[in-house]
């Protein structure tokens, strides 16, 4: 087999690509959807190749060096879809892999057309005419700009021809990002899968953490049970930090010993199918939480719970926040970590140096995924078919000297991935335990088989 292309996933594309093209015959816009180009590593290394994701959206087709172009509806002539890739090769496939072909394109993507990469550039002003816009991203690949530019100045300077080319260029975000937001079936089952997978490497982390270990071997962990199980590779660098390493929000160094008495924060996703999973959970090194763990963690878990619970159509992005910072805040407050009242300090923003972060964000393709966070500067209704994460933190700087010592260089987030449904919510990632006592049993279980 040379690609996986399951019937149901080539539907789906299609459905999507008759969607946009809707959107865009009502605009009387074509639009360009080139994919992402191989990114050098160093010297003539590349990373591994992740194709973009409005691209691999609209056409489920991974290879690099394709763009897609879609054609709206212009009088008598129906709108269609042109796919441009790399033709077959024997050479070249020898070197970097099998391709698709020009030949086998559209009856295998079931997109109108196929034509060489090639000729783009060349084709492209013959397609756009008619068109009156141009969807198309700026600021992505300079390369790709200047031709899109000078293909504009071509059609503009070509006065014979009596249709309209182009005057304008619109931007991706309100056709293609918006389209993003609600979820399809095939979107959901992808998501579902790569919340499998995520709960397994989880699952397995809980397991095989031990005093003494190098947070590199759990992530080697994680990210083996993501690869093992069919996942595309981690949606983002996994983030394995012991204490203190809790505090800093992106470490990704992951290479220090873990201490018995410290807690463990993991953040670390798979994606499947180029659908993202995002999850944290935060454990004991050893068996037990200490005290001063257990108070905090039970202050984020409260927090998260209650902010999923807000989780519902009609509710917001904003809301969600609003119900996790109050607990958090009041938790804060009750352990003594603020001295004022929690009306006080949320007005002050005095718990800024425990939570510095926002609780959710939109997930899909990208783990930050698309689509804007407020309407006419109201925040966004969720809707059924959404999904976003729920992650409050707290976190106590180890030189922080306005709180006690005991409670400095503890670091603490859950997060768990949450799908918007029509009576309330769904939590894709609920197979992960968080509980202090299930946490705490499963801990001293795993310690106990070592
Ligand atoms: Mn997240």
């Amino acid at each position: 087999m040379l690609h996986r292309y399951a019937p149901v996933r080539v539907a789906a594309h299609a459905a999507r690509r008759r969607r946009i093209l809707a959107e865009l015959t009502a605009r009387g816009a074509a639009a360009l959807i080139p994919t992402a180009r191989p990114k050098a590593r160093n010297a003539d290394t590349e990373h591994r190749y992740r194709p973009d994701s409005d691209f691999w959206r609209l056409t489920g087709f991974g290879e690099p060096h394709s763009a897609l172009v879609l054609l709206p509806a212009l009088g008598e002539r129906a709108a269609r879809c042109v796919l441009f890739l790399r033709d077959s090769d024997r050479d070249q496939e020898l070197w970097s892999g099998r391709r698709l072909g020009v030949a086998r394109a559209a009856a295998m993507l079931g997109v109108d057309e196929a034509r060489p990469i090639e000729l783009l550039w060349k084709d492209l002003p013959a397609l756009l005419e008619g068109c009156s816009k141009l969807c198309y991203r700026t600021g992505v690949d300079a390369p790709n700009d200047g031709e899109v530019l000078a293909t504009l100045a071509k059609l503009r300077a070509k006065t014979r021809s009596n249709l309209p080319v182009p005057q304008e260029l619109i931007d991706t975000a309100p056709v293609l990002h918006e389209a993003r937001l609600v979820k399809d079936d095939a979107e959901l089952a992808s998501m579902r899968r790569a919340a499998f997978i995520t709960a397994q490497a989880h699952l397995a982390a809980l397991r095989e953490t031990a005093p003494g270990a190098n947070e590199r071997e759990i992530e080697a962990r994680i990210e083996y049970e993501f690869r093992r199980l069919g996942a595309d590779a981690p949606a983002y660098n996994t983030i394995v930090a012991g204490g203190a390493n809790a505090c800093v929000l992106h470490y990704v160094d992951n290479e220090l010993e873990l201490r018995d008495g410290e807690l463990l924060l993991i953040d670390a996703g798979a994606e499947f199918e180029h659908y993202a999973c995002d999850v944290t959970r935060t454990f004991p090194v050893g068996a037990r939480f200490s005290a001063e763990q257990r108070a905090l963690y039970e202050v984020v878990l409260k927090a998260q719970l209650d902010a999923i619970e807000c989780v519902a159509p009609g509710s917001s992005i904003d809301a969600v926040h609003q119900v996790a910072l109050r607990a958090l805040v009041e938790g804060l407050c009750a352990l003594g970590l603020l001295r004022e009242s929690a009306e006080t300090a949320l007005e002050s923003g005095a718990y800024r140096r425990f939570y510095m972060h926002r609780t959710s964000h939109w997930l899909g393709l990208d783990v930050h995924d698309a689509g804007a966070y407020s309407l006419a500067g109201a925040p966004r209704p969720l809707a059924p078919g959404m999904v976003l994460t729920v992650e409050p933190g707290l976190y106590v700087a180890p030189d922080d000297d306005t709180v006690e010592e005991r409670w400095r260089g503890i670091g603490i987030r859950i997060e768990d991935d949450v799908l918007v449904t029509a009576a309330g919510r769904e939590v894709l990632t609920a197979a992960i335990p968080k509980g202090v006592a299930e946490v705490e049993r499963l801990r001293a279980q795993a310690l106990a088989a070592r």
